[in-house]
């Protein structure tokens, strides 16, 4: 198209090829990328973008905006595209031509924490459509707090093959479908190409059919037709459902060899192809130039919902104050202060009375109280709310259709739990904290790994952490969870003790704004280990709970239900005149970030380091030295009652003390 023409003559396919030209340029130069799915996806993008999204690029966190997830990560160039021709701050032309670039805000996939106007982040195919559910949940449950003046909005998915073939999207399709999410509208970039080739090699799945079986309104229309896209989200908006839009595309469109192939999925086109494709597209353009008028609507169409966002600003400010601090305060993420309070007021209770509980119990006590302190909280479980405990009398559960509730009965979907949570949480305005057993983490895992790499102030509460649960058995009793947990950059674990453990440890799990913490906690009771004292111990990760009578000999460093062995052995060893000293250890990979300085402290220079954890070893050594003493798992459990699995496997106070003695005298 010539510079010359007006903006209001742009056609639909000028900015769709927009899109087209800018992905394929940016794969181009990075040598790296999907150029396939923004070509072919770009008429649905380009309709939703233009017509329906309400969207401020220029303010694109307003709270009450509609949420776009490109759940398809690997499409990213279609998203910087969109972000960059609606104008939003930051996303330059440079950006775009840096793409996949150390440092760029365009990384390979899409960062919701480096790219403005980024939702969440998306790539592991499944995720996105996933945590999209959890936002669009969200959406309901804080409009019933705060209604239709400050809370009204719709997300949106783009959602490829792949994220439909993925288990976690069928968590995902029969929560939203049950729960009646009828703001959630999922736009499926059906093209049929993967990358070993046609779907028809590995699929027969009718989507929509699918989809509807899960309570879903599903619909399939020509995805490079506007009006066609624009009727069918026109209906998905009235609908009582969520939507489902199967767009038949073609990958790669307007290319001529390639389009159609799977070859157009995830190289750059080359010289030739992009050439070819260009002028089948009709664009006579330099890369990376967009002619004016172009540029002109698409900013147009990023302006589209300032009017929206300023009356929604309109709307707040009209907020009796403290309504309006309130609503601030949750969405930006402050956490109340009577957080403390709370907390303080609950460990002086136990220090009074004791509690010799589980700390899966012990979590339910704290939570009687934080959950009165932190309105925001959400509670959930994975269809073990009476075995996670996380369900306190003060909360009820939500329901299709009720959104009023704080409790979030999950069904038994780990994984679709866990992306869920995250959606409520980047959406913003609550907090979300979802429980299963320790052991499976392993089902939720991908979504625990996007939530510490996109920063995601998620809380898993995770019971049954040790053989310590006992018959259930080997599959049940995790072993070497924590350590891979702990591995994992950003994510934070902890392993209370007892019960005023457990309470600091919510404390810190709900301070934490920045990334995920999860809550390793016991089936069996405990006894109550923690004296009175002022101060949040666990903030370390790691303090000295029982020092030694005299100089120190030994270190045992024990986490959660085998401290309690660590001071019965410090008390055999006392008993034959040996001193040693506890150290509770309720977060290892907190306590190893301490300065060397706060770490040298609390490790102490006795000779003999000894750790207890019914765990395997991995990751201790970095406490105990690869001399030190381990006493935990280094095999699979075993299904019994729990007293006797620490005798079968030798965790027991009586092997701590006569390990550490025999070490002393040889
Ligand atoms: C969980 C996961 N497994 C594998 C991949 C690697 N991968 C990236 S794109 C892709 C194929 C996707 O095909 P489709 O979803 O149809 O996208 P399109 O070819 O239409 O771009 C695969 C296997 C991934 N990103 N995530």
């Amino acid at each position: 198209m010539p510079d010359t023409v007006p903006a209001d003559r742009v056609t639909h396919s000028d900015l769709a090829n927009a899109v087209r030209v800018l992905a394929m340029d940016a794969v181009e130069q990075a040598k790296s990328g999907h150029p396939g799915l923004p070509m072919g996806a770009a008429d649905i993008a380009t309709v939703l973008f233009t017509k329906f999204l309400k969207y401020d690029a220029t303010d694109p966190t307003w709270p009450d905006r509609d949420r776009f997830v490109l759940s398809a990560g690997h499409g990213s160039m279609l998203l910087y595209a969109l972000l960059h021709l609606t104008g939003v701050k930051g996303m330059t032309i440079d950006e775009l031509k840096r793409f996949r670039q150390l440092d760029s805000k365009t990384p390979g996939h899409p960062e919701n924490f480096m790219t403005p106007g980024v939702e969440t982040t998306t790539g592991p195919l499944g995720q996105g459509i996933a945590t999209a559910v959890g936002m669009a949940l969200a959406e309901r449950m804080l409009n019933a707090q705060y209604g239709d003046n400050l809370v009204d909005h719709r997300t949106y998915v783009l959602a490829s093959d792949g994220d439909l073939m993925e288990g976690i999207s069928q968590e995902a399709i029969a929560l939203a479908g049950h729960l009646k999410l009828n703001r959630l509208i999922v736009l499926f970039d059906d093209n049929g190409i993967s990358i070993d080739g046609p779907l028809s090699i590995t699929d027969s799945v009718d989507q929509v059919k699918r989809f509807q079986a899960a309570g879903w309104q599903a619909v399939r229309v020509d995805g490079h037709d506007p009006k066609a896209i624009g009727r069918a989200i026109a209906r998905a908006q009235k609908s009582d459902k969520p939507t489902l839009i199967a767009c038949k595309t073609v990958i790669g469109f307007g290319a001529p060899k390639r389009a159609g192939t799977s070859k157009a999925h995830g190289e750059p086109l080359g010289a030739e192809e992009l050439t070819g494709a260009k002028a089948a597209l009709g664009w006579t353009h330099a890369p990376f130039e967009i002619p004016e008028a172009i540029k002109a609507a698409w900013a147009k169409a990023g302006k589209k919902g300032r009017r929206h966002s300023r009356a929604w600003k309109e709307r707040l400010k009209a907020l009796p104050a403290e309504n309006r601090a309130e609503f601030e305060r949750r969405i930006k993420g402050v956490r109340p202060k009577g957080l403390d309070e709370a907390v303080t007021g609950l460990k002086k209770r136990l220090f009074a009375e004791p509690q010799n509980v589980a700390t899966r119990k012990a979590s339910e006590i704290a939570l009687e109280v934080i959950t009165e302190a932190v309105p925001e909280l959400v509670l959930g479980s994975a269809d073990l709310t009476p075995s996670n405990n996380t369900k306190t009398k003060n909360l009820t559960a939500i329901s299709p259709g009720q959104y009023a509730g704080r409790y979030i009965h999950y069904g038994i979907r780990e994984h679709g739990m866990a992306a869920a949570m995250n959606g409520i949480a980047l959406h913003g305005g609550l907090i979300p904290a979802g429980a299963t057993f320790l052991v499976f983490a392993d089902y939720a895992r991908p979504a625990m790994r996007i939530a510490a790499l996109a920063g995601v102030p998620a809380v898993y509460v995770m019971t049954h952490d040790s053989i310590g649960l006992g018959e259930d058995g080997p599959t049940h009793q995790p072993v070497e969870q924590l350590a891979s947990l702990r591995s994992m950059p950003n994510m934070r674990v902890f392993r209370p003790a007892d019960a005023v453990e457990t309470a600091e440890c919510w404390q810190l799990a709900l301070e934490r704004t920045d990334g995920p913490t999860l809550l390793a906690l016991t089936r069996q009771n405990l006894p109550q280990v923690r004296k009175e004292a002022v101060g949040n111990f666990s903030a370390p990760g790691a303090y000295e709970l029982s020092p030694a009578e005299g100089k120190a000999q030994a270190t045992i460093f024990a986490s959660g239900s085998e401290v309690e062995i660590a001071l019965a052995a410090q008390k055999i060893l006392a008993e034959q005149g040996f001193p040693a000293r506890v150290v509770s250890v309720p977060s290892l990979e907190l306590f190893l970030a301490q300065p060397e300085k706060v770490r040298a402290k609390v490790i102490g220079d006795a000779k003999i380091k000894v750790a207890v954890e019914a765990a395997v070893r991995f990751g201790w050594d970095a406490v105990i030295g690869s001399d030190g003493i381990f006493v935990g798992m280094s095999s699979f459990g075993a299904s019994a009652p729990y007293k006797d699995l620490y005798k079968h496997f030798g965790i027991t106070a009586e092997a701590v003390a006569e390990k550490i003695l025999r070490t002393h005298n040889l």
